[in-house]
């Protein structure tokens, strides 16, 4: 049923890694038929899930939700938005005559309800698929696919390095709030309080210096690119082989089918370019482990 190829860290540098494979996580597509009723409200597409295309075609910027967490989004000190995700987004939407866009900043425990709130218009924030998220939302072609790590002490003195040893040994790990680390460790047994939750990756390592957590849950390239942003003294375990590989999309209302599919496409096509392996290599992901994932797949992740 279950088989996962994993990804290693490259030893070329931090933030590059090779993705070879994709978790094969069986069961069957979460996404279904299109839909063209906002789930919510029943209300035909474009009124009550906010009518994107009608906001594209009258000029108002398209507003997209990020975490500002590098490489997979980045908010540079001049507001300026980038990382992985928002430049593939940006990128796409180019390709549909659109340069109008405006980030919004928030956490992941807000993306979806903001993004049905009509605060936002498209998340781009790498945003993992997993059942729950799927039935929700209406994800894209999948982005970026990555693997997941232990940020531990220098010398690594709990011994963490897998799944088992976090279900085994008396330690606290700490998440991100509303974040796909956490529902799927409790998918996996670990028991909640073990898990305590913090809102940004940076408040999850000062808690981890303060000696309040022994170890930090996250993707293995933002625990990298955590670490040299703040020239920190900790050590990031290799991939964890029992978590799927996690793998995001652009994340839509469903109500917002006309622009979707539009978008959808020209992200396909965007992603077999030049330019797009040239964003992937430039935050250290992988194009050709993007282009292998299915949205399918990764929305049957268990959550
Ligand atoms: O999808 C999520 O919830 C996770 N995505 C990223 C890029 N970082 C942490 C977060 O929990």
């Amino acid at each position: 049923m279950s088989e996962l190829k994993m990804n290693r860290l490259s030893r070329r540098a931090m933030l590059r890694y090779s993705a070879v494979g994709l978790a094969a996580v069986g069961g069957g597509s979460l996404l279904g038929a299109c839909q063209t009723t906002d789930p919510n409200t029943g209300a035909p597409e474009g009124e009550g899930g906010g009518g994107l295309q009608q906001r594209a075609d009258s000029g108002q910027p398209i507003r997209l939700a990020i975490a500002n967490e590098p490489p997979y989004t980045k908010l540079e000190a001049d507001g300026t938005l980038t990382g992985a995700a928002p430049d593939i987004a940006k990128a796409v939407l180019k390709r549909m005559g659109i340069e109008n866009v405006e980030p919004k900043q928030t956490g992941y425990d807000s993306m979806i309800p903001g993004l049905q709130a009509n605060r936002w218009d498209i998340v781009t924030a790498g945003l993992f698929m997993n059942k729950d998220r799927c039935a929700q939302v209406q994800y894209t072609t999948p982005d970026l696919v990555s693997t997941e790590s232990f940020a531990v002490a220098p010398g690594n003195p709990e011994g963490l390095r897998t799944v088992d040893d976090l279900m085994n040994k008396d330690v606290q790990v700490a998440v991100l709030a509303g974040g796909y680390e956490r529902r799927t460790a409790l998918a996996l047994g670990v028991d909640e309080g073990k898990l305590p939750t913090y809102q940004q990756a940076p408040d999850a390592l000062q808690a981890m210096q303060d000696g309040r957590v022994d170890a930090i849950l996250l993707p293995t390239l933002t625990l990298e690119s955590l670490k040299e942003q703040q020239n920190a003294n900790f050590e990031v375990t290799p991939p964890l082989e029992q978590f799927p590989t996690t793998g995001s999309g652009h994340a839509f209302r469903k109500g917002d089918q006309t622009f979707f599919e539009k978008y959808n496409q020209e992200m396909k096509a965007f992603k077999e370019t030049q330019e797009f392996e040239e964003i992937m290599n430039q935050w250290g992901f992988d194009a050709e482990a993007s282009r292998k994932a299915t949205t399918e797949e990764l929305c049957a992740t268990e959550s």
